[in-house]
């Protein structure tokens, strides 16, 4: 019989490409969405899928526990990915309480919704390498024992979910796996994230459309790896017989500028000519310098990531290039 899987914010970037993974693999698919006053919205990023019927939505807000309730018990999942967040680090310094809220409290409300109604089900949590802050392992990179010490509201509120799984594995004896993924991209990125951003605007300045690109902090370094890559994992880690933590991540570090240029350069185009800064999306602590080590991820699930940084970026500037030339 076919496996039953709940994705708790279908409507997510990760969450599309996980859909279509699960699909794939013959699963039955349902999935938790918020009302949105625009509708259309509410289902952008799996618009096809939903269209062909190949997905059961349900609506759940993370912040009202009765919905959380009445979706874990209906849908009896054998596999529940909870990948539901206030999920913007800069966003979350204007929104600290909603994230804490959303992130912290919504993660208590499926766990105790799992506990009490579906306890057979094994859970995915989407943790964050936003937990270890400027924290960092003596030989350059961040793994599942490096210290875990937040630098924004939402990497706090990530850490305090974090804890209730393993609470909650521990003490109700739940399978609850917390994935740390380091950041992943793809088309379907939030535009407001620096990776996507960065590719539009390039691509409308190339088109004529725009003249310039205003970005905050250049000099963080990052760990960019695909989205599509990443949702493997997350699958993974539920198929295997003990519920564990894992980094996910590429083990290449970047910064921002590096990226910038990559794009640019890409489009035929010079970035100093076209690039500015603002305070204004710089955050008021910031992340200076992440890079992550996969090797457990590798050692135990034999996950392997098929994109490359610039095959990654490439496919993200083809998708505007023919976005906007449409
Ligand atoms: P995303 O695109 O921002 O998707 C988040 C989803 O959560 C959206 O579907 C959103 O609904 C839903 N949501 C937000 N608030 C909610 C609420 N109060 N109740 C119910 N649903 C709510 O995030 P993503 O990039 O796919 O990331 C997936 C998860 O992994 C998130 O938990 C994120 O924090 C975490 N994570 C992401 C990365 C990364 O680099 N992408 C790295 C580490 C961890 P709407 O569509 O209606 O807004
Ligand atoms: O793209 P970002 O907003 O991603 P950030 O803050 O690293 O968070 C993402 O990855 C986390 C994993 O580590 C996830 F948990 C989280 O949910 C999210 O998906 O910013 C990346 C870097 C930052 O250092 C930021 O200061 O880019 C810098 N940056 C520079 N200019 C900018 C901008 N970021 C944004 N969003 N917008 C800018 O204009």
């Amino acid at each position: 019989m076919s496996k039953n899987a709940l994705i708790v914010g279908a409507n997510g970037q990760d969450a599309s490409y996980l859909a279509e993974f699960l699909l794939e693999k013959g699963y039955k698919v349902h999935g938790t969405i918020r009302r949105n006053s625009v509708p259309e919205s509410q289902t952008t990023r799996i618009e096809g899928i939903r269209e062909s019927g190949l997905i059961d939505l349900h609506y759940m807000d993370l912040t009202d526990t009765i919905s959380v309730d009445s979706v874990v018990k209906e849908t009896q999942a054998d596999e529940i990915y909870h990948l539901a967040a206030q999920s913007h680090v800069q966003v979350s310094f204007e929104l600290p309480k909603y994230t804490l809220d959303v992130n912290s409290g919504g993660t208590l409300a499926i766990l105790e919704a799992v506990r009490r109604f579906s306890p057979h089900s094994k859970v995915y949590h989407a943790a964050t390498s936003e937990m270890f802050g400027n924290s960092c392992d003596a030989d350059g990179f961040q793994r599942e024992t490096t210290p875990l010490i937040p630098v924004s509201p939402y990497g706090c509120s990530k850490l305090y979910a974090h804890s209730l799984c393993h609470n909650y594995r521990n003490a109700y004896k739940m399978f609850i796996c917390s994935g740390i993924l380091f950041n992943h991209e793809s088309p379907r990125r939030g535009i407001n994230f620096v990776t996507n951003k960065t590719v539009l605007e390039a691509v409308k300045i190339k088109l004529g459309m725009s003249k310039k690109l205003v970005l905050g902090n250049l000099y963080s370094k990052r760990d960019w790896g695909h989205a599509k890559d990443y949702v493997e994992a997350m699958w993974l880690m539920l198929q295997q017989d003990k519920p564990n933590d894992f980094v996910i991540a590429t083990g290449e570090t970047r910064s921002v500028k590096e990226m910038v240029k990559y794009v640019f350069s890409k489009l035929g185009m010079n970035w100093e000519d076209h690039v500015q800064t603002d305070k204004k999306f710089e955050r008021p602590e910031e992340l200076d310098y992440l890079r992550g080590d996969p090797t457990k991820a590798k050692q135990l699930l034999s996950w392997k990531p098929k994109y490359t940084f610039e095959s990654m970026m490439d496919e993200m500037i083809e998708y505007w290039l023919k976005e906007l030339k449409k």
